[in-house]
């Protein structure tokens, strides 16, 4: 079975997410952008990159969207990144209007297509794109809490001395400022991180994922983009090859964990289907209170950029 995938945003984030799932022979790739010439010349670069390596997939170019029509599966991750001192969430008018209309053409040109979404904030546009598209919330997963576990998993094998591959490592909630380090469903050697760090250790490895977005920028003056073009063809590859692999993701709840209609990160598996079931984790009171202070927060984003007509719901939750 032969595969395509569109990626909306030919960045930096866009064009590493073709170039994994080139390299990973998962599926052909058009790289949509505003900007044609620029998808055009990054697809160019990557069709030279997969002859060089005898790689027998296509990879194309466009500013047309009709270009993506037939795709399997859709990555937007077209719009402003963060700079040096923002926040994800001040991204929101920005980026609101982009996705909004790049989900437009999803729902035209790919009725049947799973979306992925990059673009930050990554939880509130997850909605946005549900929204807009009309798809099934399975069809809509949000790319962020992936790469934070990705962080916490590396950060932790740093701290502890092991290498990354023995620890397992997961945060949910949100991709911002609110996510949770899960440390009781973490682990190293299969041993339980609540049961090896001190209250205060903990404390400081969760600082240091929440701040390592802003470190990158820091260092290097824009966003991540190598994790999370790795992660993202990760999550692909789970879709297309049906691997009902679990990983946490941004959708929009349907009564799990106590909310509906409200995007949040949490544990799902990933299959065919989009997300094919979410995995309902039993929370402390601590626990339920932090998600409920993400799922605030990422309700406030959404009111601040979207009209009442396009989501009377989310104006009405009193959270
Ligand atoms: C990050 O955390 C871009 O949100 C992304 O690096």
């Amino acid at each position: 079975m032969r595969y395509r995938v569109a990626v909306v945003g030919a960045g930096r984030v866009g064009t590493e997410v073709a170039k994994h799932v080139l390299l990973s022979r998962l599926a052909d790739v058009v790289l949509i952008d505003i900007d044609g010439n620029r998808a055009r010349g990054e697809a160019l670069d990557l069709a030279h990159m997969v002859s060089m390596l005898g790689i027998d997939l296509d990879v194309v170019g466009s500013s047309d969207y009709r270009d993506m029509s037939g795709s399997d599966i859709v990555v937007i991750s077209a719009g402003i990144a963060r700079s040096a001192g923002m926040t994800r969430e001040q991204l929101i008018s920005a980026n609101a209007g982009t996705v909004y209309t790049i989900s437009e053409k999803i729902a035209e040109y790919c009725p049947k297509a799973i979306v992925i979404v990059v673009t930050n904030p990554v939880d509130a546009l997850t909605f946005v794109t549900w929204k807009v598209t009309g798809f099934k919330r399975n069809r809509v997963i949000g790319f962020g809490s992936m790469l934070d576990s990705a962080r916490m998993k590396y950060i932790v094998a740093k701290k502890l001395g092991v290498p990354p591959s023995r620890v397992d490592a997961l945060v949910m909630g949100e991709h911002g400022e609110a996510m949770m380090c899960m440390f009781r469903y973490s682990t190293v050697d299969g041993k339980p991180l609540s049961e090896i760090l001190s209250d205060e250790e903990m404390k400081r490895i969760e600082e240091e994922v929440r701040r390592s977005g802003s470190e990158i920028i820091r260092l290097r003056g824009h966003s991540s983009n190598h994790a999370p073009g790795a992660g993202i063809a990760q999550l692909i590859k789970a879709i297309l090859s049906d691997e009902k692999k679990i990983y946490p993701v941004s959708v929009v709840l349907d009564g799990e964990y106590g909310y509906r209609g409200i995007p949040l990160s949490v544990p799902a598996v990933i299959g065919r289907n989009g997300v094919e079931k979410i995995i309902e984790l039993e929370l402390t009171l601590e626990e339920k209170e932090r998600l409920r202070q993400a799922a605030k927060k990422i309700i406030e984003t959404l009111r601040c950029a979207l009209p009442r007509e396009l989501c009377a719901e989310i104006y009405e939750l009193n959270i």
